[in-house]
């Protein structure tokens, strides 16, 4: 359980609604099938795919033109372009918020998601600095009837279900694990009587990791009809699902996990009850149909330095999974193993690049450096191929 101190903000710039997700992405075996961002190395080109909803990589000369994809930019003077970028990412720029303590409560990027969606999946890759102050509140997606161009409050208020319903992505205060942090119709009470945002992972051993780059994704998905509570919601980090005591706790619908209600976190347990399921919303005009990128850390002492980067953000209505590494930045660490192409520990569907033994780039028809290929055997006999000589696989998981 955790308070949720949201009185201090002003009025309507944050608010703490709880939304969720569903997946459909997790096999029997618990593992993330291949995503968009498997057919978009460096993810370029990935907001090309007609799944895709919006993508923000923050490549840009200067904020004025990240801003101007948003809606609502709070605090822009704490933000600022960056050079540090996930080791797979095609770019070179990211976006850094520098909070001190004592002079703000953070900041954020919002929008809206239009028209609205039944299911949505939200990755981003976020970087902490080792030094970072406790978070008090991160990432949210969720969805607001009639939709804003500005986060709304809410905050300890359990929503009627038509106007709202949010999840937060995020790092748990002091702990440093991560979980949802939502808010719906129904949701329970917590100790003090109002209804603030419920957990749902609530394993310390998921650890939010500091000092490096982290692959973060969020699947929500609309409880349809509106009378059923068979919404759910799923967290991936760095691409892979969370299991505690032999089942999937970091994927919630309606009858999973099993486990235990105390208060407002649910305790995953294999020896209790099914999970209700998720009931986001009690009609149709809602849906999601917000992001909001957000920074808020409420008890930094002053001029204590948090610096939090944010960068690859792509939404669509599909499965996304963590950026597809350029072969020649990842030469090596797939090549020479002596690994043949049928025993790609993917599968055989999984496409992968392919680098010169020599180190340098490959070469493909058009001038491309980089490839995908999407079925084994390929590699000797690609058509696609410039030279057969001289190549080898590269697994590009
Ligand atoms: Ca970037």
């Amino acid at each position: 359980m955790r308070a949720c101190a949201y009185a201090a903000l002003s009025v309507a710039l944050l608010a703490c609604a709880g939304a969720s997700a569903g997946s459909e992405t997790l096999g029997s075996s618990g593992s993330a099938s291949a995503g968009l961002a498997s057919k978009y190395i460096g993810d370029k080109g990935i907001r090309e795919n007609p799944a895709v909803v919006f993508a923000e990589d923050f490549e840009a000369d200067d904020l004025e033109t990240i801003a101007a994809r948003w809606e609502s930019v709070q605090n822009r003077k704490i933000m600022s372009l960056s050079a540090d970028v996930p080791a797979a990412s095609g770019g070179t720029r990211s976006l850094l918020m520098t909070h001190v303590g004592g002079e703000s409560t953070g900041g954020h990027l919002y929008r809206r998601l239009l028209p609205g969606y039944e299911k949505l999946h939200v990755r981003f890759y976020v970087k902490f600095d080792p030094a970072c102050y406790p978070i008090h509140h991160f990432v949210h997606v969720g969805g607001y009837n009639p939709p804003t161009a500005w986060p709304q409050g809410g905050a300890g208020t359990r929503p009627q279900g038509a106007e709202r319903f949010t999840t937060g992505v995020e790092p748990y205060g002091n702990e440093w694990r991560w979980d949802f942090y939502s808010y719906w119709v129904g949701m329970r009470s917590s100790p003090d009587g109002a209804s603030w945002g419920h957990d749902f992972i609530n394993d310390p051993a998921l650890t939010v990791e500091r000092g490096r780059w982290i692959c973060v994704e969020l699947m929500m998905k609309m409880n349809e009809p509106v009378t059923e509570s068979n919404g759910e919601q799923a967290l991936w980090i760095d691409g892979r699902p969370w299991s505690k005591d032999g089942q999937i706790v970091s994927h919630l619908g309606r009858g999973f996990p099993h486990g235990r209600w105390l208060w407002d976190s649910f305790l995953p347990d294999p020896n209790g009850a099914p999970f209700e399921g998720f009931r986001w919303r009690t009609t149709r005009e809602l849906n999601l149909n917000f992001l909001w990128l957000l920074l808020y850390i409420t008890k930094a002492p002053a001029g204590h330095v948090s610096r939090v980067w944010f960068d690859d953000v792509v939404v669509a209505r599909d499965y996304i999974g963590p950026i597809t590494p350029a072969a020649d930045r990842a030469h090596g660490a797939g090549v020479g193993t002596g690994r043949s192409c049928g025993e790609n520990p993917r599968g055989p569907d999984w496409g992968y690049a392919l680098s010169r033994t020599d180190g340098t780039a490959a070469r493909f028809p058009g001038g491309s450096t980089e490839h995908v290929f999407s079925g084994c055997p390929c590699i000797k006999s690609s058509a696609a191929m410039v030279d057969n000589a001289f190549w080898r696989p590269f697994w590009s998981y």
